[in-house]
């Protein structure tokens, strides 16, 4: 072997011997220069349609390290050391599919995936396979699909029919309050305590990095709200009535220290409108079942106000927490940002949307809107 031919070998030897050094030690760079690579550059893509894309994708794309992508896909981080008896509750349509979709990928997003709190979706239909289906891969929480029975969904027999259209017909809106107001009756529910009431087409704005279940079961709450606001007149205009009646004729139901104050400044005597939003609840269903609610509502539904006029699920539970729980079980989350459209709360304070890393906007929040009863609560709270 000549000289040069000597030498052009030690050169090739050692470009190569390079290469795979830099291979090793620098991952982008061994990544482009793989032989799958190079020839999925130089070859036509016709050539490279057999194998699969998922895995071309891998192969060229930068994996992190993330928290967030565990071995089993994703709940790397599940929280597991203490859970409360607890569910996340929806009433939906079959139509409702896709926003459904989207609020609970949402709270999986914020809250759930490391908590996995189970499932339970309430229709008075059968809910479709595709519903279930496409329902069921967004979570590894348990899901349970239920029927609500006929007697808690339609307008019982004794409802004068003409009267309770007259009704709907001056309201145009449908209320459903049975479907709202009985699922802590339903028997999918009757295994859990504690429930998280959620709607098609809601938003999830921050992260939640606690368990909003367990802060209420330790903190003794019964009833939590992040938006509350004037009610519509002409949809109640008997029910402060009737509440009134109901209180006086049951004083013992009613407790020390309650929040009636909130909603009356005179004592009683007239309502001043302000409500939970109640398509956001977590809520104590040990205190729906207790005997203040359950002869509260009884009576409420004798006087048919929920079909004669369009009595909701919102004034009704708001009344009933401010008079049979006392003040302080009542919490305001003010951390957990939630938007049902037209109105978002948004933590106001600095470091709550920091740390909630919240993509709304605090200067846009509903709490101080004209419409809004924050204020009243703040002022109340502070008493
Ligand atoms: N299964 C079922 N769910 C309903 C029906 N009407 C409303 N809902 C659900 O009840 C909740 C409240 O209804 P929505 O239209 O949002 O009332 P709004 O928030 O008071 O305007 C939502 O979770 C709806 O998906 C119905 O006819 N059947
Ligand atoms: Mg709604």
């Amino acid at each position: 072997m000549n000289t040069s031919a000597r030498y052009i070998i030690v050169v090739v030897f050692f470009i190569i011997s390079i290469h795979y050094i830099i291979s090793f030690t620098h991952e982008s760079y061994g990544r482009a220069t793989s032989l799958s690579n190079l020839k999925n550059k130089f070859l036509p893509s016709s050539s490279s349609s057999s194998s699969s894309p998922a895995s071309d994708a891998l192969e060229n794309f930068p994996v992190h390290n993330s928290p967030y992508i565990g071995a089993g896909g994703f709940n790397e981080t599940l929280v597991t050391d203490k859970k409360a008896n607890a569910t996340f509750v929806i009433l939906c349509r079959n139509s409702d599919l896709g926003n459904t979709v989207k609020s609970i990928r949402e709270i999986e997003d914020r809250f759930n995936r490391r908590y996995r709190y189970p499932y339970v979706l309430l229709n008075e239909e059968e809910f479709t396979d595709e519903f279930k289906q496409r329902i069921s891969v967004l979570t590894s929480a348990k899901i349970e699909f239920g029927l609500i029975p006929r007697e808690h969904w339609f307008q019982p027999d004794w409802i004068d029919e003409t009267k309770a259209k007259a009704g709907r017909d001056k309201m145009v809106e449908n209320n459903i309050i049975y479907g709202g107001s009985f699922f802590f009756k339903h028997p999918l529910m009757q295994k859990y305590r504690w429930y998280w009431r959620i709607e098609p087409d809601v938003h999830f704005h921050c992260d939640i990095n606690y368990d909003p279940f367990l802060f209420m079961q330790e903190k003794e709450k019964v009833y939590s709200f992040t938006i509350t606001m004037y009610e519509y007149e002409a949809t109640i205009p008997t029910l402060w009535g009737h509440v009134m009646d109901f209180a006086k004729a049951h004083p013992e139901y009613i407790a020390k220290d309650n929040a009636l104050g909130f909603m009356s400044t005179d004592n009683g005597k007239s309502y001043n409108l302000c409500h939970f939003w109640s398509n956001f609840e977590i809520a104590d269903m040990d205190f729906w079942r207790g005997e203040a609610y359950q002869a509260f509502f009884d009576y409420l539904d004798r006087q048919g106000g929920f079909y004669y006029e369009r009595w909701g699920d919102a004034p009704v539970h708001s009344i009933a927490a401010a008079l049979f729980a006392p003040r302080d079980k009542i919490h305001f989350f003010s951390d957990i940002g939630y938007e049902h459209n037209p109105y978002t709360h948004c933590p106001k304070d600095k470091g709550e949307w920091e740390r909630g890393r919240c993509s709304c906007d605090p200067a846009r929040s509903f709490d101080y809107d004209g419409y809004s009863c924050m204020s009243k609560w703040d002022k109340f709270m502070e008493k």
